[in-house]
């Protein structure tokens, strides 16, 4: 998984960087646009730490994610680079500091973050757009001439004619172009369309009710591709969290009515938003977490593994997380006849412990 954070300049998208990660990448010194940072950390995931205990596994590893903190906003090689990747963290400024300065010299945070991101939607509909005026004056031109491909250029033609006016009245493609319809898109890299996780950056002791945000919502898991979610987040703390050792780390996070790290929520709300969910191998030599899509069936998790398994493929032997922890374990769970047998098409489900059989 792969999530560029994107937002104004000064917002906190490096200081959000630096909380996600645990880097201490120097922050902007407000001379101009900043360096882009790349960094890729392990999904903290309780199953597995349960699953190395078990099997007294000798390697543990976990899904993987990948943050981009991008440099400065705005042109069209940022918005190209934007358009690159599978989901968007978007940072906008909520805090007050008299010596950080606003690029558009907003400085009530009450009503300043959504200006920000009223701006940032506006902008992002109009690289869409753009990008589709582009487009269909190509297509005009070329599918005139009775070519091979003819057919396929006046279908994709008349799919961005249909799409564009929901766009000129703002209203983001993610919204007006029906879930079904939305893969066939996937190949423009449309902003509007990119799975979108907005953080309101607040000083350290603003209370998100006063500027306006709506209540956290209480369960991260149940978000997918089409939801936007827009969260709290005090980003100076948590980078300053990401720096502490466990012991200290839960007292500071105390001290400020906190529970547990950004770090955990942003990587459960990015799965959902990502339409993404894991699975489970154990063993021995390595316990490990896989990302696939939710809803991929039985023989797509094990082509996320090898392709031969999946080209071998027999059976898998399943047990859900929940019949792991009931039985005390996998050898529990196949005595209580709770170990399944399941084909090809089988909808593999979120933590589910599995066993490719395969031949060949
Ligand atoms: N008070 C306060 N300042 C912050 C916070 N987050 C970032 N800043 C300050 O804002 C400035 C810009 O932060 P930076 O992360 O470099 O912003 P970027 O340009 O979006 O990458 C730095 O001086 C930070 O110390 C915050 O949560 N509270
Ligand atoms: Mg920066």
């Amino acid at each position: 998984m792969k999530l560029a954070i994107v937002g104004p300049a000064f917002s906190g998208k490096t200081t959000v960087f630096n909380a996600l990660t645990g880097a201490t990448e120097p922050l902007s010194d407000f001379s101009g646009g900043g360096q882009e940072h790349r960094r890729d950390v392990a999904v903290p995931d309780p199953r597995l730490d349960r699953l190395t205990q078990d099997y007294q596994a000798k390697k543990i590893s976990p899904a993987r994610v990948e943050f981009l903190d991008m440099p400065a906003y705005g042109g069209d090689k940022y918005f190209g680079d934007v358009r690159q990747h599978e989901g968007l963290i978007r940072v906008v400024r909520a805090f007050k500091s008299d010596n950080v300065p606003h690029p558009k010299d907003r400085t009530d945070p009450r009503t300043s973050w959504r200006q920000d991101l009223a701006d940032l939607d506006a902008d992002f509909v109009i690289q869409d757009l753009a990008m589709i005026e582009r487009r269909i004056e190509k297509l005009e031109k070329s599918s005139q001439k009775p070519t091979k491909t003819q057919k396929e250029e006046l279908e994709e033609l008349a799919l961005l004619r249909r799409i564009k006016p929901a766009l000129e009245d703002g209203v983001p493609l993610k919204k007006s172009v029906a879930p079904e319809e939305q893969p066939k898109l996937a190949i423009f890299g449309f902003l509007t369309l990119k799975p979108l996780l907005t953080l309101v950056n607040l000083g350290d002791d603003d209370d998100p009710a006063d500027l306006g945000l709506p209540p956290p919502p209480a369960d991260d898991a149940t978000f997918g591709p089409t939801d936007e979610v827009t969260i709290p987040i005090k980003a100076r703390l948590e980078a300053e969290v990401a720096q502490l050792d466990e012991a200290d780390r839960t007292s500071f996070l105390a001290d400020f009515g906190l529970d547990e790290p950004i770090r955990g929520r942003i990587l459960r709300l990015g799965y959902g938003l990502l339409g993404l969910q894991s699975f489970l191998t154990a063993g021995p030599k390595e316990v490990r977490a896989w990302t696939i899509r939710r809803g991929a069936s039985a023989v797509e998790a094990a082509k996320a593994i090898h392709s031969d398994i999946a080209r071998g493929f027999i059976r898998a032997e399943v047990v859900s997380w929940a019949d792991y922890l009931a039985h005390g374990g996998w050898k529990g769970a196949r005595d209580a006849k709770r170990l399944r047998l399941e084909g090809k098409d089988y909808a593999m489900q979120d933590g589910d412990v599995v066993e490719f059989r395969h031949g060949g």
